[in-house]
């Protein structure tokens, strides 16, 4: 662990996972995705592991309080379900309670299902018999649902979802773990899509209350550690070969490129998809790497200071904001992209 000038520590992924406590569900979450992998490779499916929705930071080990991260796991639902379509296996791994695949298209406060079931009540064939009403969907709610209610069947029957959930940035930042070194068994088949809002900040248990922190002493100050920078490990020691997808968030337009370059350099992963806070939903940029360029009189010697960046946009159109899902155009130039990879590692 190493301290800042300002006394504050930084962690390293070493030390952090050194002092800071597994969650109990841990060993079992690992076995499940082992099975699911070994039967995912198994059938000749890649797989890509989605992480989705917000982590908290808890204030104290008895815990009434604590920091939340704004995320409602649109992006990672979505994705999810554009992933399968493809003919992806998913680990979809989740905020407790955040957007799922499939049963977010009837979120309950922007379209709750209630709303679009009927009572029918059926004429009794003799009037001293009572008949149970039916149930039945509004007529206008019948395709979309029909449509959802397939492929969510289809992929119950075929076992091609594993769900797996955390609740703070201690259980997510182990379970990422485990999940990548049992997923790393597929090598280039895997995609690690890391969609999910994570803190830069936490408390460490030795530093919190045991119990609620008391009011009484005026202003509360609070001190918390960085996370440590995980992608690096991720990249260097828990994946091998897999095609690594981070985003990158900003509500600062001019930092967005800047900080989707320096992460690409730092962790040396395959794409970053920067998105600002209020354009995500239409409007992404994919930043990767162009490969190095050769020293021509060192063939065999990759320059590093020549390295380069591609960028790209994704947007909606105006128009097409109201009908499509950006989602769609992210999955299918992923999809194309570790396509490539896995061929050129073949
Ligand atoms: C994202 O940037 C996601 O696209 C959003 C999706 C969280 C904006 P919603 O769930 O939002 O659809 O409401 N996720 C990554 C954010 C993050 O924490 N990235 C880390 C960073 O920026 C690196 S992994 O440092």
């Amino acid at each position: 662990m190493q301290t800042d000038p300002q006394g504050s520590a930084s962690f390293s992924a070493e030390s952090y996972f050194a002092t800071q406590p597994a969650p109990a569900s841990l060993d079992n979450d690992r076995q499940r995705v082992r099975a699911f992998v070994r039967r995912q490779s198994e059938q000749g499916n890649k797989v890509v592991l989605v992480t989705s929705g917000g982590t908290t930071v808890p204030l104290e080990r008895n815990m009434v309080r604590f920091l939340d991260n704004f995320s409602a796991g649109t992006r990672g639902a979505t994705s999810a379900e554009y992933f399968l379509k493809a003919g992806y296996a998913v680990i979809f791994m989740h905020r407790q309670f955040s957007l799922q695949p499939f049963s977010r298209h009837y979120s309950h406060s922007t379209n709750p299902f209630l709303d679009f079931l009927e009572i029918e009540h059926k004429p009794a064939p003799n009037e001293s018999l009572s008949t149970t009403p039916e149930i039945t969907v509004t007529p206008e709610k019948r395709e979309d649902l029909l449509s959802v209610l397939t492929a969510y069947k289809k992929v119950h029957r075929d076992g091609t979802m594993l769900t797996l959930s955390f609740v703070t940035v201690n259980d997510y930042l182990w379970l990422l773990r485990g999940v990548s070194e049992e997923l790393s068994e597929m090598g280039r088949d895997a995609m690690y899509y890391l969609a999910a809002a994570v803190s830069d900040f936490f408390l460490p248990r030795q530093k919190m209350s045991e119990h609620k922190i008391q009011s009484g002493k005026g202003s509360l100050h609070i001190e918390m550690d960085q996370v440590p920078k995980i992608l690096k490990p991720m990249v260097d020691e828990w994946t091998r070969e897999g095609f690594i997808v981070s985003f990158k968030l900003e509500t600062d337009p001019q930092l967005l490129l800047p900080k989707c370059r320096q992460a690409l350099e730092r962790y040396g992963h395959q794409v970053v998809i920067g998105n600002d806070l209020n354009r995500r939903k239409f409007e992404v940029v994919f930043v990767s790497r162009i490969a190095p360029k050769k020293d021509p009189a060192h063939p065999a010697a990759t320059n590093i200071d020549d390295d380069t960046f591609t960028e790209s946009w994704l947007r909606l159109s105006e128009k097409d904001t109201h009908t499509r899902e950006i989602e769609e155009d992210i999955v299918n130039e992923l999809v194309r992209r570790h396509r490539t990879w896995m061929n050129n590692g073949r």
